[in-house]
């Protein structure tokens, strides 16, 4: 076509060929192949006579001209009303497998989910049961198993969330139970502040030794801010058996947060209080940011806050039954959220909560 001289018959030929194509293609697909061969940006037919104008005098080009780009147009409505018609021809509910694939948006894990992933990981490896436990708990494995009896400040309102019977002296004073105000704290339910409730439940079941792990949410009475949430979850070990000592604890936390954080991670104790051990240690480990040169993150001093852990309080071992001159235990205890933020770098505990695909979309897909 491209070599014939640009003529009336040329365009005339042209738009004889168009006709008879058209006329003999009747689905999309081979509408779109004529669309393709005609009006192709490199190599239509009808494109190539527009190319050709250019070597024409200008009246040439004038005349010419108006012939091609009336062809152009034929071509153009007459493929537009056959895609049309053609589409409409379609039955309802009929496939077009030609049509790419629509993508479907991904999952991907929560990261306090894969977080509690890696720890469950860690301690089965170990040989550690992993169970969990009722939200609402009573009185008794809350607090009263965990040595802190019904004057412990531990039990204010201001920190427990209540959910049922009253507390002694405080506004619901003129609800009571038989027994006295001691009876009366004992009779009330709440939400667990900590999963140490479950773990005095496993302990009036089962005999030593003892190896469990207890994930859970828990709920304290907290304001929102960058480090707090009234619910957050809890990560809680408890070991207890002939002979075990605090060295096993720091060997225990060591394999954990070298797990968790890298085979250079280092682990140090300092001396702390909780009612339920005896003693008490809070956990640091070697800042991630810096790895334990000092920097912003860490405040200079090279260690970051992680856990609470200690020796099993004896009043804690009695109040299960088990014997404190046969058996020693450790527990630990520790904040899911806490090791998310350090692991990957989140600066706001509240982004873990508000469900913003903008924030979860950065955590890699499972
Ligand atoms: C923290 C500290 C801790 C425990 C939890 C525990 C449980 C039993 C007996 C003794 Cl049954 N102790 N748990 C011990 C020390 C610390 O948690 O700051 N958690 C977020």
């Amino acid at each position: 076509m491209t070599d014939q001289p640009l003529t009336p018959a040329a365009v005339d030929a042209l738009r004889q060929q168009f006709r008879a194509s058209l006329a003999a293609a009747t689905a999309a697909p081979q509408l779109t192949a004529l669309k393709d061969e005609f009006l192709g940006r490199k190599s239509g037919l009808v494109t190539a006579l527009l190319k050709g104008l250019g070597s024409l005098t200008p009246d040439q080009k004038r005349e010419m001209g108006a012939q091609v780009n009336a062809l152009k147009q034929e071509v153009e409505a007459a493929l537009t009303e056959g895609l049309a018609a053609a589409q409409d021809a379609r039955p309802v509910g009929a496939v077009d497998v030609t049509l790419p694939g629509r993508d479907l948006p991904a999952g991907r894990i929560h990261p306090l989910m894969r977080v509690r992933q890696q720890v469950e990981d860690i301690f089965l490896r170990m040989g550690y049961e992993i169970l969990e436990g009722p939200e609402v708990e009573d009185d008794f494995h809350n607090f009263e198993a965990l040595n802190m009896p019904p004057d412990h400040p531990a039990r204010d309102m201001q920190d427990t969330l209540y959910l049922g019977a009253p507390i002694v002296g405080g506004i619901w004073g003129q609800h009571r139970v038989p027994g006295g105000p001691d009876a009366q704290v004992r009779a009330a339910t709440l939400l667990r502040t900590h999963t140490s409730a479950m773990q005095i439940r496993y302990m009036k079941t089962f005999t030593p030794p003892v190896r469990i792990i207890v994930p859970g949410r828990v709920y304290r009475r907290d304001d929102l801010d960058l480090s707090h949430t009234p619910m957050f979850q809890q990560f809680e070990g408890l070991v207890v058996g002939e002979g075990i000592t605090l060295t096993d604890l720091k060997g225990t936390l060591e394999a954990m947060m070298r797990a968790l954080f890298g085979g250079e991670t280092k682990v140090r104790l300092r001396p702390s209080f909780f009612p339920y051990t005896e003693p008490s240690a809070e956990v640091d480990v070697s800042c991630q940011g810096c790895g334990g040169t000092g920097c912003g993150t860490c405040k200079h001093t090279g260690w970051l806050e992680i856990l609470g852990s200690g020796m099993v309080h004896p009043a804690v071992l009695e109040a299960v039954g088990y014997d404190p001159e046969k058996v020693t235990g450790f527990a630990f205890g520790l904040g899911l959220e806490r090791v998310a933020m350090l692991k990957y770098g989140v600066d706001d505990i509240r982004l873990f909560y508000e469900n913003d695909l903008r924030f979860l979309e950065q955590f890699p897909p499972l």
